[in-house]
């Protein structure tokens, strides 16, 4: 099996998503510890411009945004497969859900000035003005919700999930986990480690009692990288195999075209290449880089624009 190197690093709730994805999995792989804030150049240098956490690095294939991360994992180690065959579909819907509206609401929700104290308590303040600013930039145009309207969606979001889980259900959509069950679980996680704040968790006693299921999951077993030895290994490794996706053709842009893929929502640094995978849930790009040498960067279908180069 080849190794999986895992960009990302600890206070990171997608991260989380993935990290207890290998736990489920039992899984060995490699854990590359990277910066909170740009610059991020040992990063960029792999994918080209991607700057979100995590990313998954196989050789010299880099998987970027935890949709397509969780897919490959999957397809390398099906079992326990994290998309049942009766569930599946409904778990990716829930998936999406999660990691978009939902964690959109805890963000601003955790991010009041109470949260930011318990999180950054004995960071210098300048260390926590840079982040700020980095996270500013990052967001761009995004709109973002106040914390008053964030509480009362996220009171409301923890009693239906509360609810599914209070008909007697181990787990969101049954009695294993599924991708939903990662996808929601990193937001509370984050919420977690918010101080007084994590309060609003604490009425839904189903919710506590499947977060202390999914966090018994563990990361499986990991050992640490420097991001120098990961470049050196995309540099030194090979890149899979592209031919075998069929084309599936949404711009009218072929494959062997200078392309530009961006994430559509927000961390929107494009990453320019060689069109070389436009399948009907995967985008890639062929690239080379001075240190990482000739890679190929991937991204989900959804949540990402593909268009031509000027
Ligand atoms: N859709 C992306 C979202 C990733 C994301 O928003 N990650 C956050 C950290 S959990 C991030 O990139 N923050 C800025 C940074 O780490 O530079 C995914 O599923 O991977």
């Amino acid at each position: 099996m080849p190794d999986l190197i895992f960009h990302h690093y600890p206070a990171s709730p997608f991260s989380e998503k993935i990290r207890l994805i290998f736990g489920r999995k039992n899984l060995r792989w490699q854990s590359v510890i990277i910066p909170v804030i740009m610059p991020k150049d040992d990063v960029v240098a792999l994918t080209g411009g991607y700057r979100k956490t995590p990313i998954l690095q196989i050789g010299a294939d880099i998987y970027c945004d935890t949709a397509l991360i969780a897919d490959v994992v999957e397809e390398l180690h099906p079992s326990p497969t994290i998309y049942p065959e009766d569930t599946g579909a409904e778990a990716r819907i829930l998936a999406q859900w999660a990691d978009s509206t939902l964690f959109w609401t805890v963000i601003p929700y955790v991010m009041q000035p109470a949260g930011l104290q318990s999180m950054f308590g004995d960071v210098p303040p300048a260390h926590v003005q840079a982040f700020i600013a980095d996270r500013k930039a990052f967001r761009g145009t995004a709109p973002r919700m106040a914390a008053a309207e964030a509480a009362g969606s996220l009171q409301i979001y923890l009693e239906r999930l509360e609810r599914m889980l209070s008909d007697s259900r181990a787990f969101l959509l049954g009695d294993a986990p599924t991708i939903a069950d990662f996808s929601a679980y990193h937001s509370f996680w984050f919420i977690r480690r918010a101080g007084s704040l994590a309060a609003i968790l604490e009425p839904n006693s189903h919710l506590g009692d499947w977060m202390t299921r999914i966090k018994q999951i563990g990361h499986g077993d990991s050992t640490e990288l420097s991001s120098g030895e990961a470049i050196d290994s995309a540099r030194e490794g090979s890149c899979a195999a592209t031919a075998n996706l069929p084309f599936h053709d949404a711009h009218g842009i072929a494959l062997g075209e200078q392309v530009r893929i961006a994430p559509t929502d927000y961390g929107i640094d494009p990453v320019q290449g060689e069109l070389v995978i436009c399948a009907a849930n995967e985008l890639a790009v062929r690239r080379t880089d001075s240190r990482a040498g000739e890679v190929i960067v991937h991204f989900p279908r959804l949540g990402f624009q593909l268009s031509r180069t000027a």
